[in-house]
């Protein structure tokens, strides 16, 4: 392992504001090439939508079921996120299915009079990823669709484990979307709706997919379907030279979180919440498409 940065990494985030996207065509393909990070889009929404969306949040009473995240199980008050997303449905696509309808309905209620975040996104997307059309991966069947988005709460005290999105690709719940966009590509996005005092940043390593899957024996960081680094492997991961981005609310911040491992540290003074997904070329590099 090298203690330079890798040249994405010392490239970082590109910050614009949402009028210069316009201007930044090559944003995705030069992410997906390795010239930078990725983007921190300031003002995707204003301070007034984030406030309105956040009040919802806050006394909607038909919020969707909140999740756990998987590996925080036994803490007493666990990250969750509301709505079901692909990696945490695993094998049981139908159920992952059902509920993307759901969640469907439950973001266009939450972003109701405001700017449709789809649509915000798709346009947005289509401004960044060099005119490419942009749009919600079809689910397998006639009619059936992937989910938009996952709202991701960190509760006080709590972050996302080290993870990487391109091990989500191997896992069994991933063939059928792997046969409609380019396997080697995820990027992530995430709108940031609310900031803890402290804490709640996106921090970025020096190690890639690429790299870890190369690695074997007592130097091993991950293997195939799983998705979270823990132990001995994670504190080896964390000596590595890394980049950290706290996004204000109203960003929309997008990277190559599928090829560069990373992890949201813990928060202190009061919770995060984004809501978030991932995309990636279409097979044919034509489109994008985009998940949760
Ligand atoms: O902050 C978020 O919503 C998620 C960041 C992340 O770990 C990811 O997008 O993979």
């Amino acid at each position: 392992m090298t203690a330079a940065l890798p040249p994405p990494l010392a490239a970082g985030f590109q910050h614009i504001s949402v009028d210069e996207a316009d201007h930044a065509g090559d944003t995705l393909d030069r992410i997906v090439a390795g010239d930078i990070l990725g983007v921190v889009l300031r003002g995707f929404y204003g301070p007034a939508e984030i406030a309105t969306i956040l009040a919802r949040l806050e006394s909607d009473p038909q919020l969707p079921p909140a999740i756990p995240f998987a590996p925080f199980k036994d803490h007493p008050d666990p990250p969750y996120e509301r709505g079901l997303a692909l990696v945490s449905a695993r094998a049981e696509l139908d159920r992952y299915l059902a509920d993307a309808v759901r969640q469907r309905a439950f973001l266009r209620r939450l972003f109701d009079g405001l700017p449709p975040l789809e649509d915000r996104l798709d346009r947005v997307l289509q401004t960044l990823g060099g005119g490419r059309p942009v749009s919600l991966a079809p689910g397998p069947t006639d009619g059936t669709h992937y989910t938009p988005a996952t709202l991701r709460v960190l509760t006080e005290g709590t972050g996302i484990d080290l993870h990487v999105g391109l091990s989500f690709l191997t896992l069994p719940c991933c063939r059928h979307l792997c046969t409609l966009i380019d396997p080697q590509v995820q990027c992530s996005w995430f709108l940031t709706l609310r900031v803890a005092e402290e804490g709640g940043a996106l921090v970025t390593y020096g190690l890639d997919w690429a790299q870890a899957r190369s690695t074997h024996g007592d130097d091993a960081i991950v293997g195939d379907g799983q998705v979270v680094v823990t132990g001995p492997a994670a504190a080896r991961l964390r000596r590595l030279p890394a980049v950290a981005e706290r996004p204000a609310p109203g960003d929309l911040l997008v990277f190559d979180g599928g090829r560069w491992y990373h992890e949201v540290t813990a928060t202190r003074g009061g919770p995060r919440w984004t809501l978030g997904g991932f995309l990636s070329w279409s097979a044919d590099h034509r489109s994008i498409l985009r998940w949760a």
